[in-house]
């Protein structure tokens, strides 16, 4: 969660500069007690402990589970995020999960599960096992009944306590989870590597016990990583070899056991406690995760469940603030404390306090555009109709396919000039100032007229299109080199006046994006090289939207081929692996787009009738 996270690299570098970080969280109304508790193999957790002082009936128990550091966390009162729950009365827990701040033991990126055949193996579920079981015995008027709930990697805890859960442990709100770091959460998608998140994360997590910020020495990152040069260069240079998450990449440059093993469609079965899955829309770490984590064990949910609630917010903006604006978007309500006051607050109470009927929607979904809740009994919804939208001549796109035998637009990608995927200054991840958590809202216009970003975009539509539900990009293209990235855009302009907010006059705002690593078009396990000038279909999954591009307003599309330095570059040589690429290997290439009658390059959108 990074706005606890935040504040840990802030208590972080106040350490560094050798200031005495005196922090004392403190409440009237809650009792703080610091704990270590043992795990089955020895190694001893520290927990942070808020019981409530007014002594009333018992209570249960509301646990959190992170890398992020929590003795320096303000009480569940004196938080946004957790002041409806603390109204409703619970004893709040705080743990460090193995090997990060102050507990014992050995900290491993995202734990794989045990193997169940040895009776003294340990994982992230048998460590929330044991604190439950302790917690229980020891902490005083509990009601027996434990809830989990978290942001990202404390989302994924969760996730890990739900697994083979406590008995209990009856409910959980997992928030952002990641769902499979190679197909599409923080460290890769579709097989492209996030280079920026990667490189800065692993050297934060793995460094020290505590959050450390890589020290760039400059605060537009931009330059910094493109005289990084190839990416051997880390190891050689920064790393030496030390830093496991960044070994994992450099082994594991394909969808191969080991992120399987990662992943949670290995690991997630049939719902044993109630789950709610939390996604934002414009999460810029983890969207796919809590989407993917609800279909997967939507298989298995006879009980009904299992839940989605999606967003208009970044990464955590579920957790802080009103969300009424994300950047520069506005969406009217307060997205955020609706979520806290009506979602998630609800959700605790009936489950560990048998209060309110409990009939949560399936899906609620804010549909952007329009920016109203919405409620579905499934995702994706039923009753939207597939329709495509083809790239078309003159940069135009439209619902009609093409009719001519030929058509192609065309680009020069060169590794030595990559598109930044966001207007610079690109200040480092978690450094101060830093620009990231908003960047998804971008007003995609500071690319438009660079000659290696295609647009392509619609007249004004005459009435609402919206989109909801899953959506895709189907490429027929080819390249001069022999792989290729494809980055999929699709954006809502804004008309040329808008008079409810005239400075969003023609803003692109983009509402879905992925990029596909081309060498991976056939397959995520077994990567081939492109045939230069052969035209090949590349599909890009854009996952999935509910947003009305409002009549007025236009669709349009944009494809480029880097995305610097969210994402690596590709050499445009194929290389077995690319993180043994010399900078000789990297390769200026003219990428073909086709839009003809036979290749007709398109989107496919799932569009919900009038
Ligand atoms: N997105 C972060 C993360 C989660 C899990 C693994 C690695 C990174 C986070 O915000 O916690």
């Amino acid at each position: 969660m990074k706005q606890i996270l935040m504040l840990t690299l802030a208590t972080c570098l106040t350490i560094v500069a050798g200031l005495a970080a005196a922090q004392t969280p403190s409440s009237t109304r809650y009792a703080r007690q610091e704990v270590l508790i043992p795990m089955r193999d020895g190694v001893r957790l520290n927990t942070v402990i808020f019981t409530p002082k007014t002594a009333g009936e018992p209570l249960p128990l509301l646990l959190t589970r992170t890398p992020y550091g929590v003795s320096d966390r303000d009480a569940p009162d004196q938080q946004a995020y957790t002041r409806p729950l603390s109204d409703e009365g619970y004893i709040f827990v705080a743990q460090d999960i193995r090997g990060r701040y102050k507990s014992e033991g050995t900290f491993q990126m995202q734990r794989f599960s045990r193997n169940p055949a040895d009776p003294k193996a340990i994982d992230e579920s048998t460590d929330t096992y044991d604190t439950i079981e302790w917690l229980l015995k020891n902490a005083p008027n509990n009601n027996g009944k434990v809830g989990m709930y978290g942001g990202s990697y404390d989302g994924w805890t969760s996730v890990m306590g739900a697994i083979d859960p406590h008995p209990a442990l009856k409910a959980i709100s997992e928030q952002a989870s990641p769902a499979d770091m190679w197909l599409g959460d923080d460290f890769h998608h579709q097989g492209a590597f996030r280079l920026s998140y990667g490189f800065e994360y692993a050297f934060m997590e793995e460094a020290a016990r505590t959050d450390t910020l890589f020290p760039f020495g400059v605060y537009d990152t931009y330059d910094w990583y493109l005289k990084l040069g190839a990416l051997l260069n880390v190891n050689k240079t920064y790393f030496h070899g030390k830093l496991p998450t960044w070994n994992d990449f450099v082994s594991h440059p394909n969808y191969d056991e080991f992120w399987r093993k990662q992943g949670l469609a290995s690991r997630i079965g049939k719902p044993k406690v109630a789950i709610q899955n939390v996604a934002g829309w414009w999460d810029q770490e983890d969207f796919y995760g809590p989407v993917t984590a609800y279909q997967l064990w939507e298989k298995g949910d006879d009980k009904r469940q299992n839940h989605l609630v999606v967003g208009p917010w970044n990464h955590g903006g579920w957790a802080r603030g009103d969300g009424r604006k994300l950047g520069n978007i506005s969406f009217d309500t307060t997205t955020a404390v609706d979520f806290r006051q009506r979602m998630f607050a609800p959700w605790f109470a009936h489950h560990l306090k048998g209060k309110g009927e409990g009939n949560f929607p399936e899906v609620t979904s804010f549909q952007t555009g329009r920016n109203q809740w919405k409620t579905y009994t499934q995702w994706p919804p039923a009753g939207t109709v597939k329709r495509k939208l083809y790239l078309r001549e003159n940069g135009q796109l439209s619902f009609e396919k093409p009719t001519a035998g030929t058509g192609v637009d065309n680009y020069i990608s060169d590794p030595a000039h990559p598109v930044p995927y966001r207007s610079r200054p690109i200040e480092q991840t978690y450094g101060p100032g830093s620009r990231w958590f908003t960047w998804l809202t971008e007003d995609q216009r500071f690319v438009q007229n660079r000659p290696d970003v295609l647009s392509w975009q619609t007249e004004p539509l005459s009435e609402d299109v919206a989109v909801t539900g899953t959506l895709l990009a189907r490429l027929f293209a080819a390249t001069t080199g022999s792989d290729a990235d494809w980055v999929v855009k699709l954006i809502d302009v804004y008309p040329e006046t808008y008079p409810r907010e005239p400075k969003m006059a023609g803003y692109q705002f983009m509402v879905a994006n992925d990029i596909l690593r081309g060498r991976f078009y056939k397959s995520f396990e077994k990567p081939q090289p492109l045939q230069p000038d052969k035209v090949e279909t590349f599909t890009v999954d854009l996952h999935s939207l509910d947003h009305v591009f409002l009549k007025g307003h236009r669709i349009m599309v944009q494809v480029q081929s880097s995305w610097f330095p969210l994402i690596d570059r590709n050499p445009q040589r194929y290389i077995p692996n690319i993180f043994a690429a010399t900078e000789a290997d990297f390769q200026k290439a003219t990428h073909r787009i086709f839009r003809s009658a036979t290749q007709p390059s398109h989107l496919e959108l799932s569009i919900m009738p009038r």
